[in-house]
């Protein structure tokens, strides 16, 4: 019996020191049938035949009375609620806070003020734009939304992982979003904006261009969940036990650094692997790998409000960290994997109006209008006032309250007294315990208008823009080319580049030359008549804040017969020990006999495993091994791909011409392509992968690059 490696591919991790417990959504509501079990109709009744339907005569009509055959294709075809109208794909896992600084002197909420305490939480991720069958990765904003089951009542942070949004008035909400789905006459494109509708809609919105540098930007196509910030954009309120109001804006920001993919990657991995977003989370989380995130607060008072350049009520504009730092209070592990997609990710209803006691809102018109629209939503999607009586949304406190029937309603009052004050006994209201909103005076006449303090649309974008490298920079430009090519009409073309002339002179240039338009147009006449420069700040780039570390991350090992076992072995055991996993492809289903007999068993088929998938790659391959490679097209593909993605590429001597044969000619490589001649290399090669990209070479590779 020959020795078997490449079945455990890596990664054991942080989950001893959270301290665990996979599927913590599992006593909740799942049923596990026995096996063997008697099959019943809903009603309980055991089914005799669930092959057949009730017939006159084998080959006669089928009959009314088969109250099974009618009960069970019944449900079945109530089976679906709508999906969400925005953020329709998620992706929904388990976890749990906890807090290591009180935040005592500004809120009195628990969950913020008991240092050491654990609350558990739900958190879903999602895609804006595409339906719930769409591929992950779209270019577009991510949800990040969070569900904290505290003491006090569900908490739910309904974040994305992006700090600002498009419009600044909720009444604009529907229309961003008509524009941005698929057309209403054609339906499609299908989870993308670059289409009229979107451009249109946004270049007549010029307070959409600082989200807009965001979402060009590489944020809106990140390499994982595990690899993204959560921002709870809205500037909110932290109130402590003496009614003392300081603002709060929510970061949270991921152990495991920022990283993400490229475009023409991306393109490659929804064919490859429509599913690589979740399945990357599921992944994780099923090694013993789960993702942590820190919990960090931005706190300001009044007097910082009053000289900020900017209105923090304003939710198209950050607070840059160098201005208020952002204060790390707690961590978040999301170790749980739901038991049932349906029940949990499909059920959970986030509502912004979930605040505890101590959090308050503040004046921001697109939250207040957000507090309406997500209750409004859940009626809809889950068909009744009592979806809070899911397990998914049910607190995890004491709920007592008077409110009854409706559809559904499985909480129910015993005893006489349904309302309040009675003189039966019940629940009361506690002025001491109980939520209190933040008594802030106002005094105003009704109008419907903007404040001039929103009228900067575009110094906060430049500020973004000339925060990032040079690279990002590009990949901007090169996703604004790519958007704007996809209209049709030429004057919306222009229009966007008229907003560029306002926010970066080169990048606007850079456009209009990739969209060959004839002249740069007159800039686009700007509503505020001062617009700022702003100082570069590095929390807005991702490659500045590197983790340099391959931590978390997935190694390919393409394998041949013939491979040195030595280099195989010392790869994949130096890849789990960072952690990290890795996944073995070989050119045939049955996987590679390597130099000394051992079967190197392949996850992938290299069909089913392009290097797209993974962060770097090793070619493990003999002589012949590269020979034979060196004919396959997908083959090559792997290599060339890998090349153009400016991956960390490790190979055998034996490789040399494999390399070629992709295009890979002695005269390129870098320093990104590095040789393996034993296990003595991987140690350095491992370390180089920590840079995640070498992004020099795209320079080299991309027609665009200057
Ligand atoms: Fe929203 C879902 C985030 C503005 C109306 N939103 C939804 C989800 C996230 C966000 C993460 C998915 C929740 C889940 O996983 O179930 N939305 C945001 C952020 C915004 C924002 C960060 C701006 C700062 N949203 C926004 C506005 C409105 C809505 C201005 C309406 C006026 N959002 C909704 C909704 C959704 C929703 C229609 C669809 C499904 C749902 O609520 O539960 O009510």
């Amino acid at each position: 019996m020959p020795k078997v490696i490449g079945k455990d591919t890596g990664a054991r991790s942080i989950a001893a020191e959270f301290d665990t417990e996979r599927g913590q959504g599992g006593e909740l509501h799942q049923i596990a049938p026995e096996d063997g079990e008697v099959l019943t109709t809903q009603q309980g009744v055991p089914i005799a035949d669930d092959q057949n339907t009730l017939r006159v005569g084998e080959r006669g009509p089928a009959l009314l009375e088969d109250f099974h055959f009618r009960e069970k294709i019944f449900h079945f075809d109530h089976e679906r609620i709508p999906e969400r109208v925005v953020h329709a794909r998620g992706y929904g896992v388990h976890g749990t806070f906890t807090l290591k600084e009180s935040l005592a002197d500004y809120t009195r909420a628990k969950v913020l003020t008991e240092v050491g305490e654990t609350t558990p939480m739900f958190v879903r991720f999602s895609t804006v734009v595409g339906a719930k069958g769409s591929f992950d990765l779209a270019r577009d904003v991510r949800g990040f939304a969070a569900k904290f089951y505290t003491k006090e009542g569900n908490w739910d942070l309904v974040a994305n992982n992006i700090p600002v949004f498009f419009i600044q008035d909720a009444i604009k909400f529907p229309d961003l979003v008509h524009a941005a789905k698929p057309a209403p006459d054609r339906e499609f494109p299908q989870a993308q904006t670059a289409h009229d509708n979107f451009w249109d809609f946004i270049t007549l919105t010029p307070e959409s261009m600082h989200m807009i540098m965001w979402v060009m930007s590489d944020r809106a196509i990140p390499r994982s969940f595990r690899f993204m910030e959560g921002f709870g954009v809205h500037s909110f309120r932290l109130i402590n036990a003496e009614g003392k109001s300081t603002y709060v804006k929510f970061h949270f920001k991921p152990r495991l650094g920022l990283q993400s993919l490229m475009w023409n990657e991306v393109q490659k991995i929804n064919g490859a692997d429509p599913d690589f977003h979740r399945r990357d989370l599921w992944d994780a989380i099923d090694l013993g790998a789960p993702p942590v995130w820190d919990l960090g607060v931005q706190l300001f008072d009044d007097a910082f409000a009053d000289q900020f350049e900017f209105d923090i009520l304003d939710p198209t504009k950050i607070i840059p960290e160098e201005q208020v730092p952002v204060r790390i209070v707690g961590e978040f592990v999301l170790d749980g994997l739901v038991d049932n997609f349906f029940a949990e990710t499909e059920q959970v209803a986030f509502c912004t109006q979930n605040l505890v006691p101590g959090i308050g809102f503040t004046n921001d018109p697109l939250l207040q209008g957000r507090n309406f629209s997500y209750l409004d939503t859940q009626l809809k999607r889950l068909g009744g006032p009592n979806f809070t009586q899911l397990p998914i949304n049910a607190p995890r406190c004491p709920v007592s309250h008077f409110q009854q029937d409706g559809h559904m309603a499985v909480r129910n009052v015993k005893g006489r007294a349904n309302y309040e004050p009675n003189s039966w006994g019940g629940p009361r209201q506690s002025p001491s315990l109980g939520y209190r909103h933040f008594d802030a005076a106002e005094n105003g006449r009704k109008v419907q208008a903007r404040p001039g303090s929103f009228s900067d649309h575009y110094s906060q974008a430049r500020q973004f823009f000339v925060s990032q490298t040079p690279i990002e920079q590009k990949h901007i430009g090169d996703a604004l080319v790519f958007e704007l090519s996809k209209c049709e009409r030429v004057d919306i073309r222009e229009r966007m580049v008229a907003h560029l002339r306002n926010i970066d002179e080169t990048l606007a240039r850079v456009v209009a030359t990739g969209l060959g338009l004839p002249a740069l147009p007159d800039a686009a006449p700007a509503a505020s008549p001062t617009l700022t420069t702003l100082e570069p700040s590095d929390p807005l780039s991702i490659v500045k804040r590197a983790p340099g570390s391959f931590a978390g991350r997935k190694l390919g090992i393409l394998v041949t017969d013939g491979a040195p076992v030595a280099l195989v072995e010392a790869l994949t055991e130096a890849v789990k020990s960072l952690p990290a996993v890795y996944e073995i492809i070989t050119p045939k289903t049955a996987g590679a006999v390597l130099d000394d007999g051992t079967v190197a068993q392949g996850k992938q088929k290299i069909d089913g495993g392009p290097s797209v998938l993974y962060d770097a790659v090793v070619l493990a391959v003999s002589a012949e091994g590269a020979a034979l490679l060196s004919t396959d097209k997908t083959a090559k593909d792997f290599v060339s791909d890998a090349f153009a993605h400016c991956k960390f590429i490790g190979y055998t001597a034996q490789a040399l011409p494999l390399l070629a044969r992709a295009g890979v000619a002695p005269e390129d490589h870098d320093e990104g392509l590095i040789q393996l001649d034993g296990a003595d290399d991987v140690a350095a090669f491992l370390a180089a992968c920590g840079q995640l990209r070498l992004w020099d070479r795209e320079l080299k590779v991309d027609l665009d690059a200057e």
